[in-house]
């Protein structure tokens, strides 16, 4: 996969070589350009933000250096993927739609992903209705609250869908039940544990010492549906009833939920 992120901090993607991703990218499999979009400014001060039309505070980024920069990448991507190829570009955006882990999966499958980084009160809305014409344009929100700019909505994403290429992860197994995956319909990871069996007076949950896989299963499945049920209410009303077995039932119905209309409602 080919990635292209556009910013005025590059050195705040520097994570990026680390870990994982780092060793992804001396592999090969990721082909990971930052680049600094004061390259693109032509005046002698390098400005890349004006103030905002209609009055406001802050400043917002200029069009004319966002348009060059991003008219290049596509210049250099299709040089290096063929004549044919176009980026989708990702804004980071508190505006954009919520990135989820069905959206990384999505991701992944593409062969090259454009990141535009804003930075004061955000980018020239024209820069994204231009970016449209050319190819996929996608407004991306980490949650909600507020950051300073894309850069660390970047490499969250980047690492999200990195990490789901073949080859990145070293164990693909590793990606089957953990939280957000399809595998665990939708529910949160059971805690995990290692040894000593006992620390510091704590001891670790007897049945995971207990070499029986069955019953290990099914103590993982009801600590998943106790947390999801604790932490992440919306998650567990979100779950197809028809993927619950009657000891899932049965734990549901003690902590005060109900199948109704084939989905799962709390009580009360
Ligand atoms: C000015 C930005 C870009 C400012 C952001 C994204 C999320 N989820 N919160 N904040 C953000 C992105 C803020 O450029």
């Amino acid at each position: 996969m080919r990635v292209d992120v556009v910013t005025i901090f590059p050195e705040y993607l520097a994570p990026l070589e680390l870990s994982l991703i780092g060793r992804a990218r001396s592999t090969g499999l990721l082909d990971l350009t930052v680049h600094d979009l004061r390259s693109w400014t032509t005046d002698r001060h390098r400005t890349v933000d004006d103030a905002p039309l209609g009055g406001g505070a802050g400043m917002v980024m200029r069009p004319e250096p966002w348009a060059a920069a991003l008219d290049d990448v596509r210049t250099a991507g299709r040089a290096s993927l063929g004549d044919g190829a176009v980026p989708h570009l990702l804004v980071p955006s508190p505006a954009g739609a919520p990135f989820t882990q069905a959206m990384a999966h999505e991701l992944a499958e593409q062969p090259w992903l454009a990141f535009a980084c804003g930075r004061y009160e955000g980018i020239d809305e024209r820069v994204l209705e231009a970016a449209a014409e050319q190819g996929p344009v996608t407004p991306v929100s980490l949650g909600d609250y507020v950051l300073n700019g894309g850069e660390v909505a970047v490499l969250a994403v980047v690492e999200a869908v990195a990490r789901l290429l073949p080859g990145v992860v070293g164990n693909p197994h590793s990606l089957v039940e953990e939280s957000h995956a399809p595998a665990t319909g939708g529910l949160l990871e059971a805690p995990v544990y290692t040894r000593p069996a006992a620390w510091e007076g704590r001891e670790a949950p007897e049945v995971l010492l207990s070499g029986h896989h069955a019953r290990v299963a099914a103590w993982r499945r009801e600590q998943s549906l106790r947390r999801t049920a604790a932490r992440r209410p919306d998650l567990l009303a979100a779950v197809d009833a028809a993927s619950l077995s009657k000891a899932d039932r049965a734990v549901l119905d003690e902590l005060g939920w109900s199948v109704d209309g084939g989905r799962l409602r709390q009580r009360g």
